[in-house]
């Protein structure tokens, strides 16, 4: 077995999302510049979802809706619902359980996020290479699969259009297989783990309408990043030949984990930008700078080796809702907090309700986080209590309970 090439993981991610399932609803919006978008009454509401065709326009995530019309005066904007005063995702959780089903049917996941899942191909592909007649696999088992880093040595060919570079690519990649010690070749897999990946993206289509990206490599590091790399609805293998290049000029907050707080001390306490240089380094070094957990991880890390297992687990860990009141809507009395504490706890208990039923389990803990105004955090604070009751009014009382030992006026103040 070769080194940091033993599994074959693999990330699914469906391409954007909501917009999908808004075109699903309402097929009027399909193959049209489309945004979902969260609220009315500011400026049209703010973009959480955009389609190909309105990034195409320079429209992204986080816009309001008034200044992406002007960018694209065409747009088609979706309204996420509303229940409880707030924003109701409920149509998005439940596409998202019909496509988790779906992948479920071809092998162990481990949901990542509402659109997003990993999964360990590594036995089904000893599987399929034990029923398969022959080794040869042939371009059309992979019609849309990209694989990074090739055609290799090749002089631009400024008339190729995307399409036929991915085919030439993939061509020779498929060749250079050939040579493959039988049946136990780290690549072999990886190409037998795309094939795998490209039945379960067409079964996804055929069954939900909802289309997707994956990527296909060695572990969960670099199957995340190569699903970014030819979206939407394509997918991208990533040998680890490949990495050295890719990391090269790939920003290091690029990297899963490595995007928010770790990503930044690397950066300042190195010096460094791209991922690729951090390979200088000896693991004694990144051992003194980061600790004996976090150091060797990063030595590896950077030559594209990561070990962390995809854990089979389908339904979410917690159950939660939020809502943040920006600026000058922020609350400031103690009816406003039981308000809309209590507008939060229904939700809560609907869901709780519903998870019980469908999940046949119970929620133990409530936590309860809360943003002062001004802190960039998502939290200034969070606690958690016993949740002994799926009542939304013993959850309004519990949560204001522990709200109130971050009051700075005095008890016998309303405020
Ligand atoms: N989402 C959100 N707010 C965010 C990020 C995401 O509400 N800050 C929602 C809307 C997205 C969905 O989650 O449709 C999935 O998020 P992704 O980051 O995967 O983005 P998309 O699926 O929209 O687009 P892409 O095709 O780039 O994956
Ligand atoms: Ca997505
Ligand atoms: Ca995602």
């Amino acid at each position: 077995m070769d080194f940091g090439k033993e599994r074959v993981v693999a990330l699914v991610d469906m391409d954007c999302f909501y917009v999908q399932v808004e075109q699903r609803i309402n097929p009027e919006l399909k193959n049209k510049p489309c945004v979902v978008a969260q609220y009315k009454t500011w400026k049209g509401g703010g973009i959480i979802a955009v389609s190909y065709e309105a990034r195409a326009y320079g429209v992204t995530r986080n816009m309001w809706a008034d200044d992406a019309k002007k960018l694209c005066p065409d747009l088609q904007v979706a309204r996420v619902r509303e229940s409880h005063g707030k924003a109701d995702l409920t149509h998005y959780r439940e596409a998202s359980v019909e496509v988790i089903e779906v992948m479920s049917r071809f092998a162990v996941i481990e949901r990542a996020s509402i659109d997003e899942a990993y999964m360990d191909l590594t036995a089904s592909v000893q599987q399929r290479i034990k029923d398969m007649t022959a080794l040869e696999i042939k371009p059309h088992h992979l019609k849309s699969t990209y694989v990074q880093g090739f055609p290799q040595n090749q002089e631009t060919h400024a008339a190729l259009d995307k399409d036929e570079e991915r085919a030439r690519g993939l061509k020779q990649w498929l060749d250079s297989l050939l040579s493959c010690p039988q049946a136990n070749c780290a690549e072999l897999n990886l190409a037998v783990g795309a094939i795998l990946v490209e039945e379960m993206r067409s079964a996804v289509e055929e069954h939900t309408g909802f289309r997707c990206s994956a990527g296909i490599s060695h572990n969960k590091v670099l199957a995340k990043l190569a699903c970014g790399l030819n979206k939407p609805n394509r997918q991208t293998v990533l040998p680890l030949g490949s990495v050295p290049q890719l990391f090269s000029s790939l920003p290091i907050g690029k990297i899963r984990n490595l995007g928010g707080k770790l990503g930044t001390s690397i950066t300042e306490t190195l010096g460094v930008e791209n991922m690729g240089e951090l390979t200088q380094f000896t693991k004694v070094q990144l051992e003194q700078l980061f600790g004996e957990k976090t150091g060797p991880w990063l030595y590896d890390l950077c030559r594209g080796i990561e070990f962390e297992p995809v854990k089979p687990r389908q339904l979410p860990k917690s159950i939660g809702c939020s809502k943040n009141f920006a600026g000058k809507t922020c609350l400031a009395t103690k009816e406003q907090v039981q308000h809309w504490l209590h507008q939060l706890a229904l939700e809560l208990e609907e869901r709780l309700n519903k998870d019980r039923e469908m999940n046949g389990r119970v929620a133990k803990q409530l936590t309860v986080g809360v943003r002062i105004a001004g802190d960039k955090r998502a939290n200034s604070f969070s606690r958690c209590c016993a949740l002994a009751r799926y009542d939304a009014a013993k959850i309004t009382v519990d949560s204001l309970a522990i709200i109130k030992s971050l009051n700075t006026a005095g008890n016998h103040q309303e405020a």
